[in-house]
């Protein structure tokens, strides 16, 4: 598992090359934005349970045919199972936040993932919306923060998106 700079280490040892001009700069932006990445993944913890509440219900208000019988979060088990999952992806987006990388998205959420998911027959498109809903509200308890700029925020989420939507099956 990587971050910004073990993945900027790891490039240029395997070239055998010190740091160039482009990765003093990747460093310097990543350290400059080190404060917000952390203030940001602050005021997602703080809020994580109900920023997953509120995402759930959204996510079933907009498409109740997955609580109804036939539903695949139908019965506590599985509306449980479906909640737990997307606290996994809004808990691993503050880690991907502050890594200022997806690795850690790549190897401990995604991998194996969809065949999972196909197997169990869990829809992709509602997960990715709840994921996207997340989105949202975690980029405005960041800006209540007081972050101005949180496009940084939108990253990991839209990486699980990109990723669970664009294999194929
Ligand atoms: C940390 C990395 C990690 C992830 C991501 C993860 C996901 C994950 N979600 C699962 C199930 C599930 N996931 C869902 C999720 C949903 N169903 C819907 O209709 C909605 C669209 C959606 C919620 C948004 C449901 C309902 C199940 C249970 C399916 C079943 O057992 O039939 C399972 C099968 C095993 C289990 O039930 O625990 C895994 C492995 N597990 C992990 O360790």
């Amino acid at each position: 598992m990587r971050d910004a700079v073990t993945n900027l280490i790891k490039n240029y040892d395997v070239a055998g090359r010190y740091f160039d001009r482009n990765a003093i700069d990747s460093l310097k932006s990543y350290f400059e934005s080190g404060t917000k990445r952390v203030q940001a993944a602050g005021a997602i913890n703080a809020n994580a349970a109900a920023i997953v509440k509120q995402a759930g219900s959204q996510l079933f208000e907009e498409q109740p045919e997955l609580i109804r019988p036939g539903g695949n979060a139908y019965t506590t088990r599985r509306y449980a199972a479906c909640l737990r999952d997307m606290d996994y992806y809004l808990r691993y987006a503050t880690y991907a936040i502050v890594a200022g990388s997806m690795d850690v998205l790549d190897e401990r959420v995604l991998q194996g993932l969809r065949e999972t998911y196909n197997s169990l027959g869990v829809p992709i498109g509602p997960t990715v919306r709840g994921i996207q809903i997340m989105k949202d509200i975690a980029k405005e308890q960041a800006e209540a923060a007081g972050i101005a700029d949180t496009s940084f925020v939108d990253e990991p989420f839209d990486y699980m998106t990109r990723e669970l939507s664009e294999k194929d099956i």
